[in-house]
């Protein structure tokens, strides 16, 4: 029979120390039941992380699998970094299947983004009624323009546990179908918090805390897990996809450590002028050729350093200063993230501006008038967007 890591969903082996499932041959014997391996046991008690790469072959299998299955997807997406962690060709991925979409970590987001002003409302707004309601439908509109389908939203936190009954209550009219009961398997791209999640409901109907591993390393479940939910379905726990257009993919375990956010975001605002240019540490360059004095607002962790320099001291600044104020990306992230290339946006006042989203980092919310060139590295794709909050 095989035993599965609790921790990761890998089945358990003795043999490769430095295969996914390693479990030393002693451990093993003297353990009955509660198997993690080795990579688990020392991620959740010393934070290290020995990276196991996923191969494309092993998620297309995967995705095989819930295809397959008449279930349902419960598609995870990190609001904080919704164009990265949101494929566009969602439902070719999935085709013909039920979708519900949650836009997960909403607690690093300040009040204000939702716009609630007292108590009362707050609790109104975690049973998504006025304030989230506009959320949900300016999610709709962005998913519409995209052309991506799903059957409902939820805006929730794993992490602060915000609207977790609300997401079963959602789920729960797509347990069963005229057919058969279904399986429900929570998916999305690495790190948006599908283990969090399920870790959050296990917690919920049974009180055993953090059983998944979590970590903000990528890929750090490795294979399915079945979270048994009622006498009939399941709750299925899945490998995350990896984004091979953002930065999350091309950083240390280290510098990871340092930029996720921890806390709640202070969005730091910014007048430009033209001829000014701010720094998203290394990751960003944004040069303000022309235009409308205008306001630039970083929603990314506060710890980022966002500086501001004149343009014409821009350059110097960043080959100066790229190992010790701008720090990261870091020269060997730098080597696997190829060069640096130019874009040209062009922005203006019309409706309510546009956000340009770092991938793996965050977002920046524009408004004004005027021409801008972002600098940043080969392999990321940045986006621009019609601002969607
Ligand atoms: N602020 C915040 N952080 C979260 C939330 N959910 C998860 N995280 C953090 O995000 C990181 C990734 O969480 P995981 O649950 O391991 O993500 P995952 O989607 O299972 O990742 P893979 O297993 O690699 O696919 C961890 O550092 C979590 O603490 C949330 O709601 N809010
Ligand atoms: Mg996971």
């Amino acid at each position: 029979m095989k035993i599965k890591c609790m921790g990761c969903g890998a089945t358990i082996q003795t043999i490769s120390p430095k295969q996914k499932g390693y479990i030393d041959i002693d451990v093993l014997e003297k353990k009955k039941d509660n198997f993690y391996c080795k990579r688990c046991f020392e991620l959740r008690n010393y934070h290290k992380n020995q990276k196991i790469e996923i191969s494309d072959k092993d998620y297309n299998q995967w995705i095989n699998k819930i295809n397959k299955d008449n279930g349902l997807i419960v598609f995870i997406v990190d609001l904080l970094d919704l164009d990265g962690t949101l494929p566009t060709n969602l439902n070719k991925i999935f085709p013909g299947k039920q979708i519900l979409l949650v836009a997960n970590k909403i607690d690093l987001f300040p009040k204000s983004f939702f716009s609630i002003r007292s108590e009362k409302e707050k609790d109104i707004y975690f049973q998504q009624r006025l304030s989230a309601q506009k959320k949900v439908a300016n999610l709709y509109l962005y998913l519409k323009e995209l052309d991506i389908h799903v059957v409902d939203i939820v805006f929730m936190s794993g992490k602060s546990r915000e609207n977790i009954d609300y997401l079963i209550s959602r789920i729960n009219p797509y347990l069963t179908n005229t057919h058969s009961v279904r399986n429900v398997y929570f998916v999305g791209m690495t790190n948006v918090g599908k283990s969090t999640i399920l870790n959050q409901i296990i917690k919920h109907y049974t009180d055993e805390d953090n059983v998944i591993t979590v970590s903000n390393s990528t890929n750090t479940t490795l294979d399915f897990i079945y979270v048994p939910f009622n006498e009939n379905n399941y709750f299925i726990d899945t490998p995350g996809l990896n984004n091979m257009e953002s930065y999350i993919s091309y950083l240390d375990k280290k510098t990871l450590d340092t930029i996720a956010p921890k806390n709640v975001l202070k969005p730091k605002v910014f007048q430009l002028n033209p001829k000014q240019t701010l720094f998203i540490q290394g990751f960003l360059q944004i040069n303000f050729i022309s235009g409308k004095k205008s306001s630039f607002v970083t929603y990314v962790a506060n710890q980022i350093l966002v500086h501001r320099t004149k343009l014409e001291n821009s350059q110097s600044f960043y080959d100066e200063h790229l190992d010790d104020i701008l720090l990261f990306p870091t020269k060997q992230e730098r080597n696997n993230l190829g060069n640096r290339k130019k874009l040209v946006i062009e922005f203006n006042n019309l409706d309510k501006g546009i956000d340009i989203s770092i991938p793996g980092i965050g977002f920046i919310h524009i408004f004004g008038e005027g021409i801008m060139e972002l600098y940043y590295f080969e392999k990321i794709k940045i986006n621009k967007r019609k601002a969607i909050f």
